[in-house]
């Protein structure tokens, strides 16, 4: 009777050290809220192969106001909103505040210009948006058309540009973006106004130009669905982030198809952005999602996101990597008097109360 006894305390004592020992090395999960379309398919797997301790689970989000109504509900780790999500985040405290010590490949490799742009008429919260978020990818907005469809635009001003959107001509066959800033401010640059106005009357102007263009030209509301509708031909022209139709070429050329069916053209004072890696102050995993941060800041992975993506890195290292068509154009690297020429959008409450409300009835209508 007393074999048993002490063999059962051993094996008790055994399965007690290999429970606590699969505690240990049980990796930590970090929920990771990224647009879609926005990594390169092996990113997460070869993070996770060099970092056996954390595992990603991301979803994904299509614009920045679908991403703030998420984070009033769920808690993520790591989160990629624009520039002036970013600013509208830490000035309601929402935002966690990294190491940015843990951080190291975003002070080595990215570009310190892009401290110098001014996101937040406040420079105090435009300089603090460097301590709260690392950037990820940036890019500016404009028109990809159809070369046998539309032609190209006669100039660079922004009615000529957006002329298409516009147009009857091309009724049911133009694209826009289910993204409130885009739409208004495409509306806006047509109008030669800031893409940040909180004017009634400008704004006004704004919504009409939208509502009038459902009514005539009836245009496809949406965002990643929309690539593959130019790339058949569907849509005839639409607004779109230089990304975007990078990407298309990049599925033309998948396709077999030639590349030099799809046109972009960038007017004057469209807008330029960037999107930023942050963590939320109401993540679980903060020194893991720096971790995660950091790896994304490697030149060879933020080359490899970039080149999937098509939208533009901001590490100076992988730059030297791309290929020099992609480098040298500057709807995707504008110098710096190019980026002073384009406009970055701002949030306040006033412009995201009045710009919601514009939003609302043109979906409404
Ligand atoms: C689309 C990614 C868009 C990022 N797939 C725009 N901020």
């Amino acid at each position: 009777m007393r074999m048993p006894v002490i063999l059962a305390l051993v094996l008790a004592l055994l399965a007690a050290l290999a429970l606590s020992a699969a505690a240990c090395s049980a990796p930590t999960t970090i929920y990771f809220y990224n647009w879609g379309e926005y990594i390169a398919e092996n990113t997460i797997a070869d993070f996770e192969k060099a970092n056996p301790g954390i595992k990603v689970s991301m979803k994904t989000f299509d614009s920045n106001e679908a991403l703030y109504q998420t984070l009033e509900s769920t808690s993520f780790d790591v989160i990629v909103p624009s520039d002036y999500m970013v600013a509208r985040l830490i000035k309601e405290g929402k935002l966690y505040k990294p190491d940015m010590a843990a951080i190291p490949n975003n002070a080595k490799y990215n570009d310190p210009r892009l401290k110098a742009v001014a996101f937040d008429p406040d420079p105090a919260v435009s300089s603090q948006m460097f301590d709260y978020a690392v950037p990820y990818l940036f890019c500016t907005v404009g028109l990809i058309y159809s070369t046998a469809d539309v032609p190209a635009p006669a100039s660079d001003e922004p009615a000529d540009v957006w002329a298409p959107l516009f147009d009857p001509k091309y009724k049911d066959r133009i694209g826009m973006y289910d993204s409130m800033r885009e739409s208004i401010g495409v509306a806006l640059n047509v109008l030669g106004l800031s893409l940040n106005t909180v004017d009634p009357a400008e704004l006004a102007k704004a919504k009409d130009m939208l509502i009038a263009q459902k009514d005539d030209v009836r245009p496809i509301y949406g965002i990643d669905e929309l690539k593959d509708k130019y790339v058949s031909g569907e849509l005839a022209a639409g607004v779109a982030w230089a990304g975007d139709y990078v990407m298309c070429l990049d599925k033309l050329e998948e396709a077999g198809k030639d590349a030099g069916q799809l046109g972009f053209a960038l007017p004057k004072g469209t807008n330029f952005f960037v999107d930023f890696l942050a963590i939320p102050k109401n993540a679980k995993h903060p020194a893991e999602a720096q971790v995660f941060i950091d790896y994304l800041c490697r030149p060879e992975v933020s080359l490899a996101d970039s080149e999937y993506a098509g939208y533009s890195t901001p590490n100076l290292e992988a730059q030297k990597s791309l290929p020099e068509e992609i480098r040298s154009n500057p709807a995707l690297y504008p110098d710096d008097a190019a980026i002073a020429s384009l406009e970055v959008y701002y949030s306040s409450d006033e412009i995201d109360e009045k710009y919601s409300a514009i939003w609302e009835s043109v979906m409404a209508h």
